[in-house]
């Protein structure tokens, strides 16, 4: 009898879908990618870094292409990681952002449900710190946890807020096997350069390697609860392992403006003053921000044993490390050493 696992990994060209993928693969699963687009750009770099990935067609907005993506997979878990996930996109793209963002959460469910898979396939949802918005009034001293008050302050908030409570409605109508993830921010080599972290730990290594002289950003003073996403896509996989379908944040505990972010990560380069090469544009600022969050994963680490690895300075110092090789063996250039880095 073949007793290999088989999950559904949507979102498998984004920063978690690479992360989980290697992690599914490693624990012995049969990992399906759903990868959207009649050339999609990504497909080459999944096809040769991650080869034990199938890719299936589909798109979030498309219900059919979802269904047939379940139905010819018959998966034993979804992960539901496809969004337009980034804030200030959504700002602009707000309808684009219902679409795939909210409505899309609901075509994946209604593809397990008209399978016939709702009582044996698990799903992940990819919920997310944005709901809680981060205003005065809803913000707890120790961190949000999974009863705080929700008010997202993007289209995406709000988008996501849909997704979690129409996962939260299928569990409970339909008793099928759903979790949602409430992660805080989570970061790493595989994030996009159009996030702030990338954004500055890939402009810090071309800054110190002479190829780019300024970094523009918008407002600084935000504070974000900062991890690593080897880490989290973990703590996703233990949802679906654990014997009741719930809710789980996952967060460092901490949290940090991006002017202590830029303190580090020019720091790792040896610049002790980054301001001369930090240019602000209000090009990067938002119609409304979240000026702080700060999750509490007690629950995560109680019932589920999820524990994270890398700490705020490891994983700023990874990202700068991982993106002055990379700038480096692009451009031709020798890296700096130790000593000219110290
Ligand atoms: P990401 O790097 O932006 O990846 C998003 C993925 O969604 C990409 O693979 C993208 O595919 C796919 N996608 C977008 N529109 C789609 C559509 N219409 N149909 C199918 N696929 C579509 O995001 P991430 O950082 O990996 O985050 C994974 C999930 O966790 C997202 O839902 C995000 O909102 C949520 N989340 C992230 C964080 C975080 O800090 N990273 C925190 C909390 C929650 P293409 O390659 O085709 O664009
Ligand atoms: O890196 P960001 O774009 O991440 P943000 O908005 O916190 O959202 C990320 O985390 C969420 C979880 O809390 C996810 F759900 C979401 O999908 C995404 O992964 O921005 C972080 C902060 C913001 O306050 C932003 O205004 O950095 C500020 N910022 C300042 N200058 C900038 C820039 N953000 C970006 N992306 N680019 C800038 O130039």
């Amino acid at each position: 009898m073949n007793t290999t696992r088989t999950a559904l990994v949507t979102g498998i060209t984004g920063q978690d879908g690479r992360h989980l993928a290697e992690l599914l693969h490693a624990e012995g699963y049969a990992v399906h990618g759903l990868i959207r687009g009649q050339h999609n750009p990504r497909r080459e770099a999944i096809a040769r870094e991650l080869p034990y990935v199938e890719l299936i067609e589909g798109d979030l907005t498309d219900p059919t292409s979802i269904v047939r993506a379940v139905e010819s997979t018959r998966p034993d878990e979804v992960y539901n990681l496809a969004a337009i996930s980034h804030v200030g996109y959504s700002f602009k793209n707000p309808t684009l952002t219902a679409d795939v963002t909210g409505k899309g959460v609901l075509n994946v469910l209604e593809a397990v449900r008209l399978t016939g898979l709702a009582e044996t396939t698990k799903v992940y949802q990819a919920s997310t710190s944005e709901m809680f918005g981060g205003l005065d009034y809803n913000r707890p001293g120790s961190g949000y946890n999974e009863e705080s008050l929700f008010h997202p302050r993007s289209p995406y908030g709000v988008a996501k807020l849909y997704g979690h409570w129409i996962a939260k409605n299928y569990r409970e109508s339909y008793g099928m096997f759903i979790s949602c993830g409430i992660l805080f921010n989570h970061e790493g080599e595989h994030r996009g350069v159009e996030f702030v972290t990338r954004k500055i730990t890939h402009a810090v290594a071309r800054i110190k390697l002479g190829l780019q002289e300024t970094l523009e950003l918008g407002d600084l003073w935000p504070k974000r609860d900062w991890g690593y996403a080897g880490d989290y896509v973990r703590g996703m996989w233990l949802m679906l392992q654990h014997g009741i379908a719930d809710d789980f944040v996952l967060a460092s505990g901490e949290t940090h403006s991006i002017e202590e972010f830029l303190d580090l990560a020019f720091a790792e380069v040896g610049i002790e003053d980054w301001k001369p090469y930090v240019v602000q544009n209000p090009k990067f600022m938002r119609p409304a921000e979240v000026d702080i969050l700060l999750g509490d994963p007690s629950k995560a680490e109680r019932e589920l044993g999820w524990r994270r690895e890398v700490d705020f300075h490891g994983l700023v110092s990874r990202m700068v490390a991982h993106d002055l090789a990379e700038q480096a063996g692009l451009n031709g250039l020798e890296v700096p050493n130790a000593a000219s880095v110290s």
